[in-house]
C-alpha cells in the first residue's frame, strides 16, 4: 500500500467523529510484564472481555504477538479476528493508525510518528519502534494508503474530533517537551487541522491528574455529538483534580467549536481516588526506563475514557459509588446505545482504561 505525500485535508479526507458508524475496531493484547502486574493475566481476562463485547455489535480485530497468540485464541470468542504482530505494549489508540474517510467511500490511515508518550525527555518506555509501525501495519491488513506524519509525534489519545471541523486537545499534553518542543502552538493546531481536515483546535489546559500520558485529552472529555462534550468533574475543591476540570469547564463553555456552536458540557463526576495496592504494585516487574508502579499511587481513573461504537458504549467502572451516575448520564446523553459497563481497575493499573486500548475503523462506502 502506499504512503501518500500530500495531507487528508488537501485530498478531502476527514476524521470522523467516534460516534459516526464504524467498520470494525482494534485491540492489541496485553503481556509486558513491567506494565502489567502479574505478566498481564489480569489484565488479559479484561482485554478479553472488552474485546469479546465490541464484538457483539462490530468486527472486532485483536493484535497479538507470536508468543501470546494461542493464549488469546483461547479468551477470546470466535467473532474476534486474530492478528499475529510484533508489539511493545497494548495501547492501539495511540500507536495504531487513525483512520481518515472521503464522501467517495474512501479510508485511508494516518499514521502518526510514535514516541512511548514522550521518547527520551519522559516516555514510558524504551524501545518504541515496534509500536511506531503498528499503524502502518493496520494499513496494510486493510488495504489502505497512509500519510506519515514524519518528524511530527502524536497519539491518538491526545485528540477528539467532532467530526465536523474541530478538534480538542489539551495543552499539557500536545505542548510537551517530550512531542514536538521544535513546533509553536499554532503550528501543531495547523498540522493538527491538515490531517484531521479540521478548521479550529479547542485547547483545553490540562487534564486529569497524575496522567502518565501528560493528560491525554480521552481521560479528560469527549464529544457526545458536534456541540456536546462531557468532561471529568468533582466537586470536592481538595482534589487536586478539582481546579483542572473547573478551568476546563470555563473555558469549554467560554468557546465555540468549528462551526460557530456554544458547546454542552456535561459534567461527568469521577470516582474517588484510586491508589495504587502494595499487592498491585509488587506484581510489576521494575525495569529501568520504564515507569514504576509504586504503593499509594494515585491512578488517573476516570469515565470519560469509555469507546463509542455501534449501538453501544463501553464504559469502564471501578466499584465506585460515581459508577452509577456515569451509567445514567451516558445513557441520557446516548439514549439510542446499549451502555455496558466494565470493571477495568486492571487496565487503569496500566496507565489508561478503554478508550486508550481501542482505536475504531469508520465507515465508509467501500467497507
Ligand atoms: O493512552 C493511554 N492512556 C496510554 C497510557 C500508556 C501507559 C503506558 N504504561
Amino acid at each position: 500500500m502506499k504512503r501518500l505525500e500530500s495531507t487528508p485535508k488537501k485530498d478531502g479526507y476527514r476524521m470522523p467523529g467516534e460516534f459516526e458508524r464504524h467498520a470494525g475496531c482494534y485491540m492489541i493484547w496485553p503481556e509486558r510484564p513491567d506494565n502489567w502486574r502479574l505478566g498481564g493475566k489480569p489484565a488479559q481476562r479484561v482485554f478479553a472481555q472488552v474485546a469479546n463485547t465490541i464484538a457483539k455489535y462490530e468486527p472486532m480485530t485483536m493484535i497479538v504477538s507470536k508468543a501470546q497468540y494461542e493464549n488469546a485464541k483461547h479468551w477470546l470468542n470466535d467473532e474476534v479476528r486474530v492478528v499475529e504482530m510484533t508489539n511493545d505494549d497494548s495501547w492501539v489508540r495511540d500507536c495504531g493508525a487513525t483512520f481518515v474517510i472521503d464522501d467517495k467511500g474512501g479510508v485511508r490511515g494516518v499514521d502518526w510518528e510514535f514516541n512511548a508518550w514522550g521518547g527520551l525527555v519522559d516516555g514510558l518506555y524504551f524501545p518504541w519502534d515496534s509500536d511506531d509501525k503498528i499503524a502502518s501495519k493496520m494499513c496494510e491488513i486493510e488495504r489502505v494508503d497512509s500519510y506519515r506524519t514524519k518528524g511530527f509525534v502524536l497519539e491518538g489519545g491526545s485528540i477528539h474530533v467532532d467530526g465536523e471541523g474541530t478538534v480538542m486537545v489539551t495543552e499539557e499534553c500536545l505542548l510537551s517537551e517530550g512531542r514536538n518542543p521544535h513546533m509553536t502552538k499554532e503550528e501543531i493546531g495547523e498540522k493538527l487541522c491538515e490531517y484531521l481536515n479540521c478548521e479550529k483546535v479547542l485547547w483545553i489546559p490540562r487534564g486529569i491528574y497524575n496522567d502518565e500520558t501528560n493528560a491525554h485529552v480521552d481521560n479528560m472529555a469527549n464529544f457526545v455529538r458536534p456541540g456536546v462534550v462531557v468532561l471529568a468533574w468533582t466537586d470536592d475543591q481538595n482534589d487536586p483534580q478539582y481546579e483542572r476540570s473547573l478551568e476546563a469547564y470555563n473555558y469549554l463553555i467560554n468557546e465555540t467549536d468549528a462551526k460557530g456552536r456554544k458547546l454542552e458540557v456535561h459534567k461527568l463526576y469521577t470516582p474517588k481516588p484510586i491508589l495504587i495496592t502494595k499487592e498491585e504494585s509488587e506484581g510489576v516487574d521494575a525495569v529501568d526506563g520504564t515507569l514504576p508502579r509504586q504503593e499509594g499511587d494515585r491512578l488517573a481513573a476516570s469515565y470519560a475514557n469509555y469507546y463509542t461504537g455501534n449501538g453501544f458504549i463501553a464504559l469502564p467502572v471501578f466499584n465506585d459509588p460515581n459508577d452509577q451516575l456515569a451509567i445514567d448520564l451516558l445513557q441520557k446523553l446516548y439514549p439510542d446505545r446499549k451502555i455496558e459497563p466494565i470493571y477495568a481497575r486492571e487496565i487503569l493499573l496500566g496507565g489508561g482504561n478503554i478508550h486508550c486500548i481501542t482505536q475504531q475503523l469508520p465507515k465508509s462506502g467501500n467497507n
